[in-house]
């Protein structure tokens, strides 16, 4: 029969070897802190994403302190009965968008039908043709650079690809 000193020993014991495995399992943890990067592809109408100076939603929301990497293709034009000349998402090069008290610009003083990009309520960006990193925090949504009343003889599309690492949740935040 034990002595109740030795039951004690051998109970720090055991304690000591759980704080052990303890720390090794913590030690292990930090390897699943980041996601993977992920990739999302959306299209944007050129009558529409900036009609008003309301934006097209990506359905990606950028994290405060994390950055996206935005890349577009596509055509598109401001007005056919002015010129049927298309550009790409840098936009018409020699044709800036001047704003003046009658109308405005989505971005003044930047190429026509260039693509805009605005995360959260910051002011919006010129995106190109990309690779172009954006960051701040909140919903990220692209315009076509034109009047903001304009929009309706517009036509095109852009094609965006968005690139993001997904803000870490719950338990796979251990360690980051
Ligand atoms: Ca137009």
């Amino acid at each position: 029969m034990n002595s109740p000193t030795t039951t004690r020993a051998r109970i720090g014991a055991i304690a000591a070897a759980a704080a052990v495995v303890a720390g090794g399992i913590g030690l292990a943890t930090p390897a699943v802190a980041n996601a993977a990067p992920v990739t999302k592809t959306i299209t944007i109408d050129a009558k529409t994403a900036g009609a008003n100076n309301v934006f097209a939603q990506s359905g990606v929301t950028v994290a405060a302190g994390s950055t996206v990497s935005v890349t577009a293709t596509g055509t598109a034009t401001f007005d056919p009965g002015y010129t049927t000349d298309v550009a790409g998402p840098n936009g018409f090069s020699t044709l800036n968008c001047t704003s003046s008290p009658e109308s405005q610009c989505v971005l003044a003083d930047r190429p026509f039908m260039a693509l805009v990009g605005k995360v959260g309520t910051a002011d919006p960006v010129l995106v190109g043709a990309g690779p172009t990193t954006l960051s701040g925090s909140g919903p990220l949504s692209f315009a076509f650079n034109d009047n903001v009343d304009g929009f309706a003889n517009n036509e095109g599309s852009f094609t965006v690809t968005i690139t993001y690492t997904p803000p870490c949740t719950g338990i796979f935040c251990f360690g980051s």
